[in-house]
């Protein structure tokens, strides 16, 4: 059932029509249409539980599998513990590249010319053609329609005036949902919101904000502006508008690369500095390889470190110019490496990311562009 703010149903949409669709518990809904005998049950795709000793963490769950706490990044050990019971699978990942690629071609015929993008795997905005809601909640009736006869999946559907908007409306029906926010209806939609459902704004932020008594994407919209941006640089600004409902970034295919990476889960917990390291080589070679392949140069390093028990730290640093040198890669890593190092705690993961690139011979830097999801080459080894 679309829900939508009820004063607004006679008015003309005066703008943009920005949909965001993402697929259901894309990747166990996938395998659910391979196995039908699993529809109603829990199912979990990661990496294999091993009974409990397993190592991975969970890529996605059915909407079964989450009524027990299960969800995505959660150690495969815990999802084991929450619901033994459930039918645990390995990611296809081949396979729901297939499907993804054919719901996108589905996606893309709905939308307006060049007025796509594809975000991830099972998300994509469109920028369609609709001179009222009704049009508009029409166009999302036939998405699903379509979706659910050829692939027997479906999706979730949000509708607004720009993309901020879409992204948050799709998510507050799942699953099936269609969520349609008018234009004089986003305010209103937007105020009671934590601020963490602004794209960008992370824990750390959230933090931050709470220091200066903002929780709400009210009390963010009726903050001082001068004082966001003394505390935030220009990401302040950008915050405040968002909370304002302000997003003006263009529904366009990004076909630009933004990081490259790699990350291995060590078989046993280490704290060996030597196997460290030679992890780390190996992960930047990889890295290095990536990066060349996209036919980039860097200009950012980080690494991921996870302790035992989960515990996951970042660490980036620039250099003051582009490289490809993947000794550098090395060097840095280890740098950052170090610090956690010799802290009686091992290490159950470790990970590389080579970011701010710019394409080789390329004349102009390629950004991290707001209000889309990062385009990233990560695999996994081991
Ligand atoms: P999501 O759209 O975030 O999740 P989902 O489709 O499984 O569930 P929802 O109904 O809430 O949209 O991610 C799409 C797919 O990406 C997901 O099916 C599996 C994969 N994925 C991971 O592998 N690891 C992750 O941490 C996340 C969040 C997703
Ligand atoms: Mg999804």
């Amino acid at each position: 059932m679309a829900r939508r703010c009820a004063i607004s149903r006679r008015l003309r949409l005066r703008s943009r029509t920005i949909l965001l669709v993402d697929m259901d518990s894309f990747f166990s809904s996938v395998e659910t249409v391979r196995h039908p005998e699993l529809v109603g049950l829990p199912v979990v795709v990661g990496a294999d539980p091993k009974e409990g000793a397993g190592r991975g963490v969970v890529s996605t769950c059915s909407y079964e599998a989450r009524e027990y706490g299960i969800h995505s990044g959660m150690p495969i050990s815990k999802a084991y513990r929450l619901c033994p019971d459930a039918t645990f699978l390995p990611v296809a990942m081949a396979l729901y590249q297939s499907v993804s690629g054919r719901i996108m071609r589905i996606l893309r015929s709905f939308a307006c010319v060049d007025k796509f993008q594809r975000v991830s795997i099972d998300e994509a905005f469109l920028d369609v053609k609709a001179n009222t809601l009704e049009d508009a909640i029409g166009i999302a009736r036939e998405i699903k329609e379509e979706i659910l006869e050829k692939e027997k999946l479906t999706c979730s559907i949000g509708i607004g005036l720009n993309k901020l908007v879409a992204k948050i409306a799709s998510d507050m029906e799942k699953p099936d949902g269609l969520t349609v926010v008018a234009p004089d209806c986003v305010q209103e939609f937007l105020d009671p919101m934590p601020v963490t459902k602004i794209p960008g704004i992370g824990k750390k932020t959230e933090q931050m904000l709470k220091g200066i008594g903002v929780t709400t994407i009210h009390e963010l919209r009726e903050h001082d502006l001068r004082r966001l941006v003394s505390r935030f640089g220009k990401w302040g600004y950008r915050m405040h508008a968002l909370a304002c409902g302000i997003d003006g970034s263009a529904v366009e295919e990004d076909r630009t690369v933004k990081s490259v990476g790699r990350e291995i889960t060590f078989d046993e917990d280490t704290s060996d500095p030597d196997v460290i390291y030679d992890s780390i080589d190996a992960l930047a070679d990889g890295t290095h390889k990536a990066l060349l392949n996209a036919g980039c140069l860097f200009r950012t390093v980080s690494v991921k470190v996870r302790f035992e028990g989960f515990d996951t730290h970042t660490r980036a640093r620039s250099i003051g110019f582009m490289s490809s040198d993947p000794e550098l890669v090395k060097r840095i890593s280890k740098e950052l490496v170090g610090e956690f190092i010799g802290k009686n705690k091992k290490l159950r993961l470790i990970g590389i990311r080579l970011s701010n690139l710019r394409v080789m011979g390329a004349e102009s830097e390629i950004g991290d562009g707001m209000g889309a999801r990062q385009t990233s080459i990560y695999e996994f080894i081991g």
